[in-house]
């Protein structure tokens, strides 16, 4: 029993009784308990034997008794009871956005709906509709959650999977039989979603099934879908599944190359070697009446023989990267060194979780050069944006922090609302004070296409708007983006000379890397920008990193490569040019 764990019931514990209508004050206590032991320094565990944790407020005796039990024992009775006074599917519910445990006890106690699939049928009957206190606007968004989740139930996010998969990968490598192993699939070519966990291996060929049996009995794996001598299959404890693929050490390069993929690179490699009489597999590059491969030592050596240069994962989609290698004309993508300073940041000013200092001595020990403070602008009021007085007071504060510093600068900017007519939320003399503006939009997103087209338009047209923020509002696996005609947005921003970031929020991750290709050829500037509202937060750069890869971005097209000075420079260039 882990913190983690003691947690989840707590709250679960606080839902139920929800659920069932008890008193309030009974489920609050169990939420804030929740909420106090997430946060505790030291050891739980320890605080709860020895009857400590009685003293911390908001937890009260009874509570810290039932925590007794559940840590000595591993299991609480009264959780359980709890647990089967209700039917299984109801918890179920509360993972649609919008429904909490008083609407669920609604729809239950009224329609009798215990699982997603009743509640997705009554909806198609519109039951939800004349159901008091919903209606048909609140029963359309229901169902389109439904939708939803049903698409994307099967796959992550990016940095889940990716930590899975290093977990995986690090255990693998301390087994001796292995030879060679690495990650492959779109977590290699770093997708901004993964279905699955895609792991190659190479070994002597009477090893294998030692591996295999090291592989399936890893400590984390919640479930073992299938052990084979060449492949198998494990569950994670985030309910992703984990391949590994084992071949002899002379195929690795080629597993390592067809697993990458995508299939559509892979498709395209192979008529390019079908044209020079090869055949090419997972196992090998063969001469046409051959079972002999041509030898490649890594997967450079493929490329080679197939007179290519080295194409990197990221770009291995099918979006002209074989006709680039081919005439040597790859993109000198931007890497993760590259990258001096981050903007789009928020700070305990709004709704950030540290004050500006902290955030900047962070960046600043991760070895940037600067930091870009944007806040929510002020009519943000969820996110407590910024009045005029208050942005006053910030920059007081960042002028004085600035003093201190000689090897590092925080600029001043903003994280500007898009309002639903265009305009900005300040006015132009309070946009003045500021050495870059961030636009976003926030709120309104029910719009038709043309409108929010214009919408964003109108914005970049401003002329202290440096940056558009987030371009398309999509929560990945969670909200879709709104309607916008994305070639208009981008060459309206080369047009006024804007900046469009690739938000590096493993949720966001747009502008979405398809549109890179276009965003090149209008030679738009992009900024690679964590969102960050924690310092942990900043260290999300490195997926964005991987997104303008994937965007086919140079690094001569990333802001964030260049030195203090001369952003400057473009930050009042660009505003000259909107003038
Ligand atoms: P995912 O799992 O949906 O996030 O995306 P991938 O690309 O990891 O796809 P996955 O796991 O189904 O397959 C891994 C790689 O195996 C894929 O990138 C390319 C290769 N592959 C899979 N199916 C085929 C196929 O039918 N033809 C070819 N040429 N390659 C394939
Ligand atoms: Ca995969
Ligand atoms: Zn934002």
């Amino acid at each position: 029993m882990n913190r983690k764990e003691i947690v989840k019931i707590l709250e679960e514990i606080g839902t139920v009784l929800e659920l069932k209508g008890e008193n309030p004050f009974k489920s609050r206590a169990y939420y804030n308990a929740a909420r106090t032991i997430e946060s505790l320094s030291g050891d739980v565990i320890d605080l709860i034997q020895s009857g400590k944790i009685s003293e911390i407020k908001g937890i009260g005796s009874a509570i810290s008794e039932k925590l007794k039990i559940l840590v000595n024992t591993g299991a609480l009775p009264y959780y359980e009871e709890l647990k089967s006074s209700i039917p299984d599917g109801l918890l179920n519910l509360l993972e649609i956005p919008g429904l909490g445990p008083k609407k669920v006890k609604t729809i239950y106690e009224k329609l009798n709906i215990t699982s997603i699939g009743e509640l997705e049928y009554a909806c198609h009957e519109n039951r939800l509709r004349d159901l008091d206190g919903f209606g048909e606007k609140s029963q359309d968004k229901i169902l389109k959650s439904i939708e939803l989740k049903k698409k994307y139930s099967e796959r992550f996010h990016y940095p889940i999977a990716m930590r899975e998969a290093l977990n995986v990968l690090k255990d693998l490598k301390k087994n001796p039989n292995i030879i060679r192993v690495e990650i492959a699939g779109s977590l290699r070519r770093k997708k901004e979603t993964v279905r699955d966990i895609d792991i190659v291996a190479s070994c002597k060929e009477h090893k294998r099934d030692d591996i295999m049996a090291f592989f399936t009995s890893f400590v984390e794996a919640e479930m073992v879908v299938n052990k084979g001598q060449t492949k198998s299959t494990i569950i994670l404890s985030s309910g992703i599944h984990c391949d590994l693929r084992l071949v002899n050490d002379e195929q690795f390069p080629f597993l390592l190359h067809h697993s990458t993929g995508s299939k559509e690179h892979n498709t395209t490699m192979r008529q390019r070697a079908k044209s020079m009489n090869l055949t090419m597999n997972e196992y090998g590059l063969f001469p046409d009446e051959r079972d002999q491969s041509l030898d490649c030592k890594n997967e450079s050596d493929i490329f080679t023989k197939l007179n290519l240069i080295f194409i990197e994962p990221e770009l291995r989609e099918n979006f002209g990267e074989i006709e680039q290698a081919e005439k040597n004309a790859l993109p000198d993508l931007i890497k993760k060194e590259d990258i001096k300073g981050l903007f789009h940041v928020h700070t305990s000013y709004s709704d950030g979780a540290f004050s500006i200092k902290e955030m900047a001595d962070h960046c600043r020990k991760m070895g940037f050069k600067y930091l870009g403070i944007s806040d929510h602008s002020k009519s943000a009021f969820y996110a407590n944006g910024l009045n005029e007085d208050r942005i006053k007071q910030q920059h007081e504060e960042i002028d004085q922090l600035n003093a201190t510093y000689d090897d590092f600068t925080i600029f001043k900017g903003i994280e500007s609302d898009i309002l639903q007519d265009g305009q900005l939320d300040y006015s132009d003399d309070v946009l003045a004070a500021f050495d870059f503006v961030i636009a976003s939009i926030h709120s309104g997103f029910q719009m038709s296409e043309s409108a929010m087209t214009a919408r964003i338009c109108k914005a970049l047209a401003n002329p202290y708007v440096t940056m558009l923020g987030h371009p398309t509002g999509r929560l990945l696996l969670g909200r879709e983006a709104y309607p916008l005609n994305m070639t208009k947005v981008l060459e309206t921003a080369s047009r006024y000379s804007r900046i469009v970031e690739i938000n590096a929020n493993p949720h966001r991750l747009d502008l979405d890397w398809r549109w890179g290709k276009l965003a090149n050829q209008l030679r738009i500037k992009t900024a690679i920008n964590p969102d960050a509202h924690s310092t942990d937060g900043l260290h999300d750069y490195s997926i964005g990193v991987g997104i303008a890869r994937k965007g086919w971005f140079e690094t001569s097209s990333v802001i964030n490569t260049l030195e203090p000075i001369e952003l400057l420079q473009i930050f009042s260039d660009i505003r000259a040019a909107g003038q």
